[in-house]
């Protein structure tokens, strides 16, 4: 079996960051291969670092790199943060465009795409992962890394003309083009690559569905990232989610549970959602003293500026909802920006009664997977899910909305609460069965063999052969 290294911002090294999802996927796979996993250490320097730290833990070698504070400003909070996130989440607006960002970007994808050359073997097969490495596999080519790269973009794949916006859109084709394999979420964000790759820089797509640009061979395909069923059920009946289910029943007492739990993003369509909860109860008062929503955000990328300005926009928005809507025994709205254990949210969706899932876009959406997963069959609630997270090729079972239209989102909350049971059975049986399907497991292996398949395609080395001797 060849070995494969794993290359993304953050990495399990620590095994406290093994707790479940992605880390765990990748983590097998990397012990059953004897695998190599690159990344940064998490720490922030003065100095550039003048080697890597090397570790083993369990078969499994780290190769990690901390950043230096000027690095960490322009590579990560720049460009990876403040220019491609909003771009591919079609945010233009949000966008800071700095040619200095850029720099910082490509210095830190080529420092340590020398690092893995350090340690690459021919046969290895190079697993890149999200939107902080879009140059990796040209950097790792120039490096001297001949054997397959693949590519595993975590968010969507912008419309090209808003990909067009990048100033240095046609620079990161060019080393996009260096992969053997990009996956993406969904068949919407594949077309929306495969548009560029042929509309705008000629590519030609292949007889075996691969595209032929700029003198390279990429396969590009959609993998929908899935979670791990069996685990997260397990979460959902463990005590600690017993324990939080009771606690948050306690404060319930008998009223219908709508949640929804997201990282505080602009992305994720929070004071959209907000306007719609009060849009509800304007529009059905019988609900009032009924129905209570709550909101999980643990605050992120609290450094960037867009992301304080959202906390003020919740928190102002939350606070006149419940001013204009709450009683004396009762509050409409309870938005709690704090983290909660991955037990305790488990709990938290098994007893909701609508899961709320209204990302403006979102590559796929784990929470709306998580939600379903943990409810109980013979009760499920009702999964609201956006139609532009990737999850919705997945879920049409699910009631899809539109994020922007408050109205419609508002009608949905009303038709998820009077929903008889036999439906909701009906659509949470559909969701489930594909989510078993295609869970992580089948994720990871789905890529992988199509990365394995590259090491045999006489035609990709032929051609990786002229171009290594045109120089
Ligand atoms: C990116 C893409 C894609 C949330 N709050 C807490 C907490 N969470 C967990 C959820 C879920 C995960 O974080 C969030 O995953 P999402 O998929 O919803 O969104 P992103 O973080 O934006 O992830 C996304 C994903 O990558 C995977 O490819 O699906 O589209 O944007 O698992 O449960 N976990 C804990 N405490 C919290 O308070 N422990």
């Amino acid at each position: 079996m060849p070995r494969v290294i794993a290359i993304s911002n953050r990495t399990a090294a620590d095994p406290s960051a093994r707790a479940g999802g992605l880390a765990v996927a990748l983590w097998d796979a990397l012990r059953a291969s004897g695998g190599l996993w690159v990344g940064w250490t998490g720490n922030l320097v003065d100095e550039p670092p003048r080697s890597a730290q090397w570790s083993q833990d369990e078969g499994v070698e780290f190769l990690l790199t901390d950043l230096t504070r000027a690095e960490y400003d322009a590579y990560y909070i720049g460009y990876a943060n403040r220019t491609i996130w909003p771009v591919f989440h079609y945010r233009i607006d949000l966008a800071h465009f700095d040619s200095a960002y850029f720099d910082a970007y490509a210095a830190v994808n080529q420092r340590i795409a020398n690092m893995v050359a350090s340690k690459a073997q021919p046969d290895d097969l190079v697993w890149v992962h999200d939107y902080h490495f879009l140059l990796m596999a040209d950097c790792l080519r120039r490096a001297g890394v001949g054997g397959p790269i693949g590519f595993f973009l975590h968010i969507p794949f912008p419309a090209p003309e808003i990909f067009q916006a990048l100033p240095q859109h046609d620079w990161i084709a060019r080393a996009l083009s260096a992969y053997d394999v990009i996956g993406l979420q969904s068949e919407h964000d594949r077309v929306n690559l495969t548009r560029y790759l042929t509309e705008v820089c000629g590519g030609v797509e292949t007889a075996d569905g691969r595209i032929e640009v700029f003198g390279n061979l990429i396969r590009v395909k959609a993998y929908p990232i899935g979670i791990d069923p069996a685990a997260f059920e397990e979460a959902a009946n463990s005590p600690e989610a017993t324990e939080a289910a009771t606690r948050l029943g306690r404060f319930l007492g008998g009223r219908d549970l709508v949640l929804g739990v997201d990282r505080m993003d602009y992305t994720k369509g929070l004071p959209e959602r907000f306007a719609a909860v009060g849009q509800f109860f304007d529009a059905h008062p019988e609900f009032a003293g009924k129905v209570s929503v709550t909101q999980i955000a643990p605050p992120s990328r609290s450094k960037v500026e867009e992301y304080q300005d959202l906390r003020q926009q919740l928190d102002e928005l939350a606070g006149r909802i419940n001013a204009d809507y709450s009683d004396l025994d009762w509050i409409p709205l309870r938005y709690l920006a704090r983290p909660y254990s991955r037990d305790e949210l488990a709990g938290l969706y098994r007893i909701a009664r609508v899961g709320l899932v209204t990302p403006l876009r979102d590559g796929m959406n784990l929470v709306a997977k998580e939600f379903v997963t943990a409810q109980r069959p013979e009760d499920p609630g009702v999964l609201i899910l956006s139609e532009f997270a990737g999850a919705a090729e997945q879920l049409p079972s699910a009631l899809l909305v539109n994020p922007h239209d408050t109205q419609q989102m508002a009608e949905a909350i009303h038709q998820a609460l009077i929903m008889p049971l036999d439906e909701r059975q009906k659509r949470w049986k559909a969701a489930r069965e594909v989510i078993e399907a295609t869970d992580l497991t089948w994720w990871r292996e789905a890529f992988l063999d199509d990365l394995r398949a590259v090491a045999k395609t006489p035609a990709k080395a032929a051609l990786r052969a002229v171009a290594a001797k045109a120089g």
